[in-house]
Parts: C-alpha cells; sequence; structure tokens
C-alpha cells in the first residue's frame, strides 16, 4: 500500500523521538529515516503515519535558520531551525554571567538572527541589585539591545514581551533557573492543554525541560523553550572574526589603520582608542579578549 507523503512540523524532540504537528495541530510521535540527517525544532518536515499517532519523518524541508549547539569530536548538533528571534533571559538569581550574554548575542550577530533580552524576577530587584542591574543593562541598551523587564512570578511586563513575540518564531534561551519556563507557562494559557497534548504523546508522563519544545502563541507566533544549559557555543568562529559578533567593535573596527587589527596591540586601533572616550564599554572589550583567548586554545 502507498502511504500519502503528510507535511508537518517537529516541535519537541525527545532523543529518540520526535513530535510531529500536521496541519490540525494533532501531534504523533515519529522516527526519522535512518539516512535523513538530524532534525531539529521548528523544521517542517514531509512525513508518513505508519501507525496511530506514529509516523517516519522522511524529508527536512528548507531552512530559512538554523541554530546549533557543539557536539562531540567537534561536530554540531541542530537544537532549533526557522528562527528569527533568540530571546536572552536574563535574572536577578541566579547571577547575570555577561560572558554568557555576549557569547549569545554574537550568535545573533552573526545568524542575523534578532535579539531580545528579558530580565526576568524584577520582584526580587532591592536597591543594591538594581544598581548594579542598571549599570551592566545600561551598556547593552547604549549599542542597541533591547531589554525588557518582566516578572513571570508577578505577571508584569508581559504585555510588552507578547507584543514582541507576535508573529516570530522565538527560542528562549539563558542559565539553568532564569525563568524560562515560567515565562513560556506565564505566556500560555492553555499551556496545560499544550503540555497534556505533548506528554500523551511523548509518554512521559510529564513536561521537562530536558527536551526543546515549542508552543504556539495565542497571539500569532511560536516560542521554543530550551533546557538551560549553555546551548550554544561560538561554532564556526574564529579569532580573526569574533569582532564581528561585538556590534560596537565592528562599528569601529572599518577605522582602525590596519584592515586586519585585532584590536590588541596595533598602533592607530580605533577600538582602542574608542574605550579610551568610553564608546566601547572596557568591560565588553574584555570579554572581547578573554573569547579571543578561547577560541585560539
Ligand atoms: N521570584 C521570582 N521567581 C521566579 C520568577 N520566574 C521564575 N521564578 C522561579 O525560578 C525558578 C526557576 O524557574 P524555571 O522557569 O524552571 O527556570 P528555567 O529557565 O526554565 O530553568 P531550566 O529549565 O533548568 O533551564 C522557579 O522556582 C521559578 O518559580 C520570577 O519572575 N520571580
Ligand atoms: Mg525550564
Ligand atoms: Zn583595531
Amino acid at each position: 500500500m502507498l502511504t500519502p507523503l503528510l507535511t508537518g512540523r517537529i516541535v519537541a524532540h525527545l532523543g529518540k523521538a520526535l513530535l510531529v504537528e500536521n496541519n490540525e495541530g494533532v501531534t504523533s510521535r515519529c522516527k526519522k529515516r535512518s539516512q535523513l540527517e538530524q532534525p531539529a525544532v521548528g523544521d517542517y518536515v514531509e512525513w508518513i503515519q505508519t501507525e496511530e499517532g506514529a509516523g517516519r519523518v522522511e524529508k527536512i524541508l528548507a531552512r530559512k535558520s538554523l541554530l546549533s549547539r557543539p557536539a562531540k569530536n567537534g561536530n554540531t548538533r541542530p537544537v532549533a531551525a526557522n528562527l528569527n528571534q533568540i530571546v536572552v533571559i536574563l535574572a536577578v538569581k541566579p547571577n547575570i554571567d555577561p560572558l554568557l550574554l555576549d557569547q549569545y548575542l554574537i550568535v545573533c550577530e552573526f545568524q542575523e538572527i534578532a535579539p531580545l533580552i528579558v530580565l526576568n524576577k524584577v520582584d526580587l530587584l532591592d536597591d543594591e541589585s538594581r544598581q548594579r542591574t542598571d549599570e551592566l543593562i545600561g551598556i547593552y541598551k547604549a549599542i542597541g539591545y533591547e531589554i525588557i523587564e518582566v516578572s513571570a512570578e508577578e505577571k508584569t511586563g508581559l504585555d510588552t514581551l507578547r507584543a514582541r513575540l507576535r508573529d516570530e518564531t522565538s527560542i528562549l534561551v539563558g542559565q539553568s533557573g532564569v525563568g524560562k519556563s515560567s515565562i513560556t507557562n506565564a505566556l500560555l494559557p492553555d499551556l496545560e492543554l499544550q503540555t497534556k497534548v505533548l506528554s500523551t504523546a511523548s509518554g512521559l508522563g510529564k513536561h521537562t525541560t530536558t527536551a526543546t519544545t515549542l508552543y504556539k502563541l495565542p497571539e500569532g507566533g511560536d516560542i521554543i523553550d530550551s533546557p538551560g544549559v549553555n546551548i550554544f557555543g561560538l561554532a564556526h568562529i574564529t579569532e580573526k572574526t569574533l569582532a564581528y559578533g561585538f556590534r560596537e567593535i565592528r562599528q569601529y573596527a572599518e577605522q582602525c589603520k590596519f584592515s586586519d587589527c585585532m584590536h590588541l596591540k596595533e598602533p592607530k586601533c580605533a577600538v582602542k582608542d574608542n574605550i579610551d572616550t568610553g564608546k566601547i564599554a572596557n568591560t565588553r572589550y574584555l570579554r572581547y579578549l578573554k573569547l579571543r583567548g578561547k577560541l585560539s586554545y
């Protein structure tokens, strides 16, 4: 019997199994054809049904973008496909890790995926942490990054966030515990329902953020909740190209005397000059050096 090819989208990656949602919003637990490359959440696919609620992914349709993370032996593993926004979640607790923040932003710059920074747990801010946080996020605002303040707990700032997520496909990233799942929950009134659908299909019995999962927003658009690990490193980025990932460094690099200036000790370096004028934050420059050191190692 000839089984018809169906279209669908991968909405969760559960280790061995993939959850594929069809055009009617029904999910099936699928394997992939053995020769097929690794699919990612967000991929549009062609698949066939092999039994009730189960199937096999046959083909991955052309991707608009792909976010990967480093895997064993210098390989990369796809995390999410067809994104157009990366939402970096910061929180008062755990402490903000600016080096990790910069790494996420570097990936956004290289992949030309729009970044959005969200500061969660603002309900926990006191005078001292407010001042410390303002100093840090002020640096990012000054170079054009948008920062939205929310509290998933007290449900503040969520309308502003909703407006920025509408009609986009966004992945939420950040350290474990910053509140990615809590924000996802707060944005989805029917998350319980969506979770149930996924849990039944996955057979896991409960929702867990060990799996990257895509949810549909009621206003339109999708958000992908991912596990809180450092999910993407600096794959494909070299010492020579790193400066491109720091937008303010990139801006001044054009004015350096040498076109291959690394902004270290070269004469007439516009980057170093603008650290002195305060146009480039020294803390960002120091992290550029630190990451550069890591890449050369
Ligand atoms: N006070 C406060 N606590 C929050 C807020 N948002 C989340 N939390 C708490 O922070 C903890 C971690 O939240 P999660 O949503 O599980 O964090 P996550 O980023 O999904 O973590 P991983 O799945 O491990 O990556 C939970 O105990 C939440 O209740 C907030 O706005 N304010
Ligand atoms: Mg989570
Ligand atoms: Zn320079």
